[in-house]
């Protein structure tokens, strides 16, 4: 990255929207598209250079220093736009300010502080799957459990209150769509803006919150000066935002995965070990969160393509994670290979921090189903539901045949 600029070569164009329905609901054309079309590709529409190799994406994601998050990591510049919400102290912050927010987040979410949870959400899960299959054999994958369990298991383990909860996840899809172009899906959610803030912003507060959970121990931190008092509301207001729907359509992910290959799945149920490789090579194949940006923050070369300062730069983290440069056999979702590595939770000091939690629910809620259930059809076509930034789905209708 960063040779002479003098020398800068001019990046294909393309005129692709890479937010438009139809690309967002099957997004691997044009991941292929832009991956054969070079390193780096002009997308004039939205101004932004657009990265899609795994080479590529991995070296923007660990350099902070040349593509900053501090000017929003979606399209939206924050150095000419006002965000639609106070931003993020975490995500959207750089070094110095991101590290001590940083460091309190990923204390209270490193494995061993998850340990106590393991226990509880495991008997959850069993307890939904036994609810579920006790009620038929067929469902919609989607609600009846990608849905239903991290809305079971996150809640309670971040202290929230019990009433509206059924607003985290049109939150979170609000938030997810926030981060592309102010498009039809933006419009759409447009008028629920201000009251699920209100909500959202209320239950960040240090009263809404129980004395045993995340949010509390984030407060605890203010108390100890690891962050400010300014700072920890914000944090909890991360855990609201990226905390649901991320982990419902990595699930989600599982279930159509698994779904559709019975045989990764017959393999599962021999070795419920495997759960966390799976969850894994799921977020992999299916790149839940398919995109974020970063900005340049000085005139910057990346394959010898200029991207002047204080540019946009669009990262395809799912067409990273299919590049069949970095990946044998890309398209195959696999339990034998190795897919540690993949930027589906990002690289360097931006990496997801609720990974673990993730893995957790996502072992929790697979070997609770492999335990019960042999097999796993599809009794109808998955349906997507477009998102600026998740891949997610509307339903997956499944019919489950329980073990012996
Ligand atoms: C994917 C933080 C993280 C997590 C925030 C925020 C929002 C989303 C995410 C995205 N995120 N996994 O608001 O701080």
């Amino acid at each position: 990255m960063t040779e002479a600029l003098e020398h800068a070569v001019m990046p294909p164009v393309s005129d692709t929207d890479p937010f438009a329905h139809e690309i967002l609901l099957d997004p691997e054309p044009l991941h292929q598209a832009l991956r054969e079309a070079g390193p780096v590709v002009y997308l004039p529409r939205y101004d932004v250079h657009a990265l899609a190799r795994y080479e590529h994406v991995h070296a923007a994601l660990v350099d902070w220093q040349h593509f900053e998050s501090g000017a929003g990591v979606g399209l939206a510049n924050f150095r000419h736009e006002k965000s639609w919400r106070p931003p993020s102290v975490l995500l959207e912050a750089d070094p110095p300010r991101h590290d001590a927010p940083r460091r309190v987040l990923r204390e209270i979410l490193a494995p061993p502080a998850l340990r106590r949870l393991r226990t509880t959400w495991a008997a959850l899960a069993e307890q939904l799957v036994d609810q579920v299959l006790s009620e038929g054999a067929e469902f919609d994958g989607l609600t009846a459990l990608s849905e239903a369990f991290p809305l079971r298991a996150f809640p309670d383990a971040v202290g929230l209150g019990p009433d509206g909860r059924e607003n985290l996840l049109p939150y979170g899809t609000m938030a997810f769509n926030s981060f592309g172009p102010r498009n039809d899906l933006v419009a759409a959610d447009a008028h629920r803006v201000a009251e699920l803030s209100v909500w959202v912003n209320a239950q960040c507060a240090r009263e809404a919150l129980s004395e045993d959970g995340f949010g509390a121990q984030i407060w605890a931190a203010a108390d100890r000066c690891d962050l400010t008092y300014e700072q920890a509301p914000l944090v909890v207001r991360s855990l609201l935002t990226a905390g649901v729907d991320t982990t419902v359509h990595g699930l989600a992910a599982c279930l159509y995965a698994f779904a559709t290959h019975p045989e990764e799945w017959q393999r599962l149920r021999e070795r419920p070990e495997l759960a966390r490789t799976a969850f894994d090579e799921a977020v992999r194949w299916q790149s839940p969160v398919q995109t974020f940006f970063r900005t340049a923050t000085t005139d910057v070369t990346i394959a010898g393509s200029l991207i002047p300062a204080d540019t946009k730069i669009l990262m395809f983290l799912g067409a990273a994670n299919r590049d069949p440069d970095r990946w044998h056999d890309p398209h195959r979702f696999d339990l034998s290979r190795d897919p540690s590595g993949h930027v589906g939770f990002g690289m360097g000091i931006h990496q997801c921090i609720g990974q673990h939690v993730a893995r957790l629910e996502a072992e929790a809620l697979l070997t609770a189903l492999a335990r019960r259930v042999k097999r796993i059809h599809l009794t109808g076509t998955p349906r997507r539901h477009p998102n600026n930034t998740l891949r997610s789905w509307a339903s997956l209708p499944v019919r489950v045949q329980p073990a012996a």
